[in-house]
């Protein structure tokens, strides 16, 4: 039940529905509209398409409406109950207090987890932008491999075999392990199960 602004005592049933449409990683469009049960006054609706600012966590979007509100989106296309249509735009900035914290901390202290166990590191990997950067790397029996987190988030090295993989790796962290068998030891991180890497033990 809803009742028109200003009018006291009188109430009146009204419908309204709206929808969300994702067209790709960054677009999106959105519409609504809504209406009394025996409407008196015109259907008011809305439309809007909306960007994803790549690498931002701001969405700007262009909106069209018929109605008039008293909500801020309703202030930017005015108050009064307009004759046509009004365009506004919207511009968002989400405000999580943890997306400045890295202006405030410098990066964690390294962590190194595992062990060589006196063998020689033969390949660096680095884990960066959700990726294992050197997909592939070569070494001979009784080498090493350290892998070091670049992100900002945590990582694994987890061999899709029976070898004993690291601990979770968190960022600036690094993982240093022996190979003592030749072979192919398939790898990808537990937390991102997409990023994969292989290494080649001759
Ligand atoms: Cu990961």
């Amino acid at each position: 039940m809803s009742r028109r602004l200003g009018e006291s005592g009188k109430g009146a049933a009204a419908f309204a529905g709206g929808l969300n449409a994702r067209v790709n990683q960054y677009v999106a469009l959105s519409a609504d509209a809504g209406s009394f049960v025996s409407p008196t006054v015109r259907a008011a609706w809305s439309a809007a398409i909306n960007f994803l600012i790549p690498g931002s966590p701001h969405t700007f979007s262009l909106q069209a409406s018929n109605a008039g509100s008293a909500t801020i989106q309703g202030a930017s296309q005015g108050i009064t109950s307009p004759k046509s249509v009004l365009y506004g735009f919207e511009f968002t900035i989400p405000l999580h207090l943890s997306r400045f914290a890295p202006w405030f901390h410098r990066s964690p202290k390294p962590v190194a987890l595992g062990a060589s166990a006196g063998a020689a590191i033969a390949a660096e990997v680095q884990m960066a932008a959700l990726k294992f950067a050197g997909e592939t790397v070569t070494i001979s029996t009784g080498q090493a491999v350290r892998w070091t987190n670049r992100d900002p988030v945590e990582h694994s090295v987890t061999f899709d075999g029976a070898e004993q993989g690291s601990p979770i790796i968190p960022p600036n962290g690094s993982y240093t392990h022996r190979f003592d068998k030749p072979g192919t030891y398939t790898y990808h991180c537990t937390p991102h199960p997409f990023m994969k890497g292989v290494v080649i033990v001759k």
